[in-house]
């Protein structure tokens, strides 16, 4: 059964997935190139709702003023015409030569200020657009060699380079959001902020850390042998989810950007029952966009391009139905409470309980069966084939 998505579902589109020729390390391009007026068309023909893309997929580098504006008119217009709008805007610092060192984190102070300017520039362009969500990814802030970077200060470029960013959204009104994307490694050797936790503990150390949070791909915690949907779940629990990049990937190897489900597809699974269901005690919710970030595999034609943007999002619409049985069981919800699951809300200390009423309760420590306690089953193993049968739809 094909799963036909609509502007309800809110899913979301980079122009430079779709519009990825499939040039790599080994090979050149195998698309001819797709212009951001025939993806917007495109794309909303498939059901999509929105689009995002870097300053440089619409408007190419080294653009004039009144080439830039051209082409920025005849994309809106496209925008108007097909109801697609723009939820999130990013910045390419990272293709042009003088990014080789990264952009905030360059060595060279030059590069540093060129960065900032080019990504300040793209915030009023976002703003322009209606944008909510600014990401950025640092994927050439980083290293190959350990003494290439004095890792202080090069924490300190990326902190003032980020608050200098969010400063000028909140001193010109903006209603932007900047959502920082973690990766561990490619194209640098390590990249500054491999993972989600990193960005966290940047963020709390910021000056306008209200507005900074987060923007993890699938595929990039997944490349450094993490749980993506314990990382969003971290995320969230912090209030710092501000967008999502869904995509596969198959293991720790390099960065696969699959059609999301593509990859370890239980895992997805949970992702969509976490993103469509919530915590299973409740708790904050994800309510942005779908987003997916991924590359038509170099294999495909034009033909395979838009099927595989149709795939990301009818995976997603049947592992929501899925996951959405799975939590509408009966028997799921007593497995959960069984093990314990719903238990974990309850708050380790009661209501009013002090510290000192803890250490006086005898039957917590002194009088407390440590064995027969020890003995309980948790029942997670039953749990988990509940939800496998429900992903399969075999229930
Ligand atoms: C780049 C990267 C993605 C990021 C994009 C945002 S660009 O393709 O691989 O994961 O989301 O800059
Ligand atoms: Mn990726
Ligand atoms: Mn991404």
């Amino acid at each position: 059964m094909t799963r036909t998505p609509t502007r309800e579902d809110k899913f979301s589109f980079g122009l430079w997935t779709v519009g990825w020729p499939a040039q790599d390390q080994f090979g050149s391009a195998s698309r001819p190139d797709l212009d951001p007026v025939e993806s917007v068309h495109k794309l909303a023909e498939l059901g999509a709702a929105h689009v995002t893309f870097h300053d440089d997929d619409v408007v190419p580098f080294g653009s004039s003023d009144a080439e830039r504006e051209k082409i920025l008119d005849r994309f809106q217009a496209a925008l108007e015409e097909t109801g697609i709008t723009v939820e999130m805007v990013t910045t390419n610092t990272f293709s042009h030569p003088i990014f080789k060192d990264g952009a905030f984190t360059s060595n060279d102070r030059r590069v540093r200020r060129y960065g900032l300017r080019k990504v300040l520039r793209n915030v009023d362009l976002a703003a322009q657009l209606g944008a909510d969500t600014f990401v950025m990814w640092g994927g050439r802030e980083g290293a190959e060699y350990d003494s290439a970077k004095d890792l202080n200060a090069a924490h300190d470029r990326y902190a003032e380079g980020i608050d200098t960013v969010a400063a000028y959204i909140k001193d010109k009104g903006y209603g932007l959001r900047i959502a920082i994307e973690p990766k561990p490694n490619e194209p640098r050797g390590d990249i500054l902020l491999p993972t989600i936790g990193h960005a966290l503990a940047l963020i709390a150390k910021l000056e306008h850390g209200d507005i900074v949070g987060l923007n993890p791909e699938t595929g990039h915690e997944q490349m450094a042998g993490l749980n993506y949907t314990q990382g969003i779940g971290l995320a969230l629990w912090a209030g710092k989810l501000f967008h999502i990049d869904l995509n596969g990937q198959r293991s720790i190897k390099y960065d696969q950007d699959l059609v999301f489900g593509h990859g370890d597809l239980f895992s997805a699974f949970a992702t969509v029952d976490l993103i469509e269901n919530g915590f299973p005690a409740g708790g904050p919710r994800y309510d942005g966009p779908r987003h997916f970030d991924y590359k038509p595999s170099r294999t495909e034609d034009m033909d395979g391009v838009w099927e595989s943007a149709r795939a990301n999002m009818a995976t997603y619409l049947i592992l929501k139905e899925r996951a959405q049985a799975f939590r509408a069981d009966p028997e799921v919800q007593a497995a959960f409470e069984e093990s314990g699951v719903l238990e974990l809300s309850q708050p380790t200390l009661a209501e009013g309980e002090s510290l000192a009423d803890l250490l006086a309760d005898r039957s917590a420590f002194e009088d407390f069966d440590v064995d027969a306690v020890a003995a309980r089953g948790f029942g997670f193993v039953r749990l988990n084939q509940l939800a496998l049968e429900h992903a399969l739809g075999a229930r």
